[in-house]
């Protein structure tokens, strides 16, 4: 098979123009930040989110995730990899298929061994109103999909601040109101609206939540040895799954919101964000 040239592209979610400033999904931060991590040439193809159904279905890839209703739910990112005449749609096989193809590339490699502490996180069960993907076959990085399931349930079930700053496109901004209300079965966007007592009870889960995530499993009883990362000096997939999130956050808390949380955990949240920022390039 003659190898074509072509670049990687990534498929992400065009928020609010500029969209490399304000891009906020995190499983398509996640699949960037392993490109980045592999140092591989990609470009980004930006997608609005009312196409994002019509584009995976132009591109022939399945949906990934259903609704609790059992209808597919269409997402990105797609990675397409010409060369290796692919087309990827879960942020998860993205990150193994850039492994398997490219083991030495950049910074090396996304799967090493991790510790038990890590392997043994479970967030517990959550009922969200749109179901993960289900995981069936990890190709050998089982423990590394186990993570990731684990921590996509922590944030998305206390991520309720988020939402009403959700950095919108104005050109489709009230449709995509309309339809996460319908999908979240309230009646309008006003429904999602978090202030006061209530906010700051869901800020404070939040916290909970990742105070345990810091304490019990990024770093070794919150042991401060000046590093960030699970193992060490360089970072591994499962920072890049909580990088992810991060990202995530930044774009969607407001400025004050956004420094509170970098500042929970004595200061780790922050320095694990930006010392992830060589690999957060927006290409
Ligand atoms: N398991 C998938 C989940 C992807 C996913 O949920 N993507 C969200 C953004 S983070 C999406 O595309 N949402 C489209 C929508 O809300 O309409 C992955 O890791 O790629």
């Amino acid at each position: 098979m003659a190898l074509s040239k072509a670049p990687l592209v990534l498929y992400d979610i065009a928020m609010r123009p500029p969209f490399a400033e304000n891009c906020c999904s995190n499983n398509c931060w996640k699949a960037r930040l392993a490109l980045n991590f592999k140092a591989l040439p990609y470009t980004t193809m930006w997608v609005p989110l009312p196409e994002v159904a019509s584009t995976r279905r132009r591109l022939g890839v399945p949906a990934c995730r259903k609704f609790a209703d059992g209808s597919n739910f269409f997402t990105l990112p797609i990675l397409s990899d010409p060369s290796a005449g692919v087309l990827i749609g879960d942020s998860f096989d993205i990150a193994v298929h850039l492994q398997r193809t490219y083991p030495s590339a950049g910074a090396g490699n996304l799967f090493p061994s991790l510790p038990a502490r890590v392997t043994g996180y479970r967030y517990g069960d959550v009922a969200l109103p749109i179901p993960l993907t289900e995981r069936r076959d990890a190709d050998g990085f089982g423990d590394y999909a186990q993570f990731n399931v684990e921590v996509d349930a922590a944030f998305s079930a206390n991520l309720g601040m988020a939402a009403r700053g959700t950095p919108f496109d104005p050109a489709w901004e009230e449709e995509i109101k309309a339809s996460w209300a319908k999908r979240a079965g309230v009646r309008s966007w006003d429904d999602f609206k978090l202030e006061g007592a209530a906010r700051e009870a869901v800020k404070k889960g939040m916290e909970a939540m990742m105070g345990r995530l810091w304490k019990e499993v990024l770093t070794e009883g919150g042991k401060d040895d000046g590093g960030v990362f699970v193992l060490g000096e360089t970072p591994c997939y499962a920072d890049l799954i909580v990088g992810g999130w991060l990202r995530l956050l930044r774009a969607t808390l407001g400025r004050e919101e956004w420094e509170e949380v970098r500042g929970w955990q004595g200061g780790f949240w922050g320095r694990l964000h930006d010392a992830l920022e060589v690999y957060a390039e927006v290409k």
